[in-house]
């Protein structure tokens, strides 16, 4: 009879319902290592009580601190906004929690330091939600690339954009402040583009990087009826100062000598989502983009000349990363099939001791290169990322 393990998922947003889904499905579509129940839901001030409903959380709370020292729970995790997660996954560890925590890690290099350290002394499981690592077409590419099929790598090229912000009335929300979100967009979708980097190609050594802010005033929550499309605001609606960058284009270099690019930007109308990288090697390349997450193009660059070109890989096949606990070849999955992945590699995990990537110390790792380009961007010149001591 497989243990149960209860979850108290902290914050109910969008990835609360992410991570709600994940932990219902992925018993059902992987033989995990245990049983996962959805026990408690913490929100801050919305009521919570149909979100409990709706996914099936048995408790309700308002109060992190109270669940999080519960002898019924054996996994916290927090989908809050960022300026929460230290304290959170800190207590959490030291309660003998095993945690999960989406990305960012947290608002900067010093707080992600000693997040890690506590995981590591409390002897937890520690994961941080790069989903983008367990989409199968990723995770093929990062076999690819480990099998030499591509050669020795010269160059990394990503780029994760969005548009949900471009509305001047937008309002001056967690996202937009730096005290609750730590950085704008390089944070925000930065971290999962540096990361993508660092699962695929090896770890940053310096880093060039311009940074800009494009709206500096925005109206406060409640003056402005612009969510995330346009409002209407009052034109004497009260704006304040945009403490967080709009676009983040970077040029990097790697310990193995890879020289990549990485531009991020929520400034980029029509991109929802648009999450892409290139890799160029001497015998190969590969380009993935996330809104054709089934698919990779693939270059054999040892081809005859007249033959070559880049080819479209269905990545659907049961013999691709966690497909086989899917659906058979041609049907592709979700954004959604990521979290699951993932959350079945957390379950194992925790089962065989093994280490998990990425946990807090990559957290920490993502954190000190998106600050090392934050110091190039406001210095003007190329910053090693040994540079960001924390
Ligand atoms: C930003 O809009 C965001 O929600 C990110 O925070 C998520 O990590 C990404 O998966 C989707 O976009």
């Amino acid at each position: 009879m497989k243990k149960t393990l209860n979850v108290a998922m902290i914050g109910g947003g969008f990835m609360g319902k992410a991570h709600s889904n994940a932990w219902l499905q992925v018993n059902h579509f992987f033989d995990a290592p245990f049983k996962v129940k959805l026990k408690a839901i913490v929100g801050s001030k919305t009521p919570q009580e149909d979100f409990a409903a709706n996914w099936g959380y048995e408790l309700v709370s308002y109060d992190w601190r109270e669940v999080v020292a519960r002898d019924d729970i054996d996994i916290v995790d927090i989908g809050t906004p960022p300026w929460l997660h230290m304290d959170i996954a800190i207590a959490a560890a030291k309660a003998g929690k095993h945690v999960v925590c989406e990305k960012p890690l947290a608002l900067n290099y010093a707080q992600c330091l000693k997040m890690a350290k506590a995981a590591e002394e409390a002897g937890i499981v520690s994961y941080l939600n790069h989903n983008y690592r367990r989409v199968p077409a990723v995770a093929f590419a990062k076999q690819l690339v480990d099998e030499g099929r591509l050669g020795r790598i010269y160059h990394w090229r990503g780029a994760y954009l969005q548009d949900w912000i471009m509305d001047p009335d937008f309002p001056l929300t967690w996202h937009l402040k730096a005290e609750t979100a730590g950085g704008g967009v390089l944070y925000d979708l930065g971290s999962h583009a540096v990361d993508l980097s660092r699962f695929i190609i090896g770890e940053p050594e310096s880093v060039i990087a311009m940074g800009r802010t494009f709206i500096t005033h925005r109206p406060l929550p409640g003056e402005t009826s612009a969510t995330f499309s346009k409002g209407e605001v009052d034109s004497h609606a009260k704006r304040e100062p945009v403490t967080v960058d709009d676009a983040f284009f970077m040029a990097l270099e790697y310990e193995n000598g890879v020289l990549g690019s990485i531009d991020v930007s929520r400034f980029a109308s029509g991109r929802r989502n648009h999450n892409d990288f290139e890799i160029y090697g001497d015998k190969g390349a590969l380009k993935f983009n996330f809104e054709r997450m089934n698919e990779l193009e693939f270059m054999d660059f040892t081809q005859p000349a007249d033959e070559q070109g880049f080819r479209r890989i269905l990545v659907t096949e049961g013999s691709h990363p966690y497909l086989k606990a899917w659906w058979p070849s041609g049907h592709p999955i979700g954004y959604e099939h990521s979290f699951t992945n993932a959350f079945y590699d957390f379950l194992s995990a925790i089962d065989t001791g093994e280490p998990l990537r990425p946990d807090f110390e990559d957290g920490a790792k993502i954190i000190r290169c998106l600050e090392a380009a934050k110091k190039s961007s406001e210095e003007g010149r190329k910053v090693r990322i040994e540079e960001i001591t924390g």
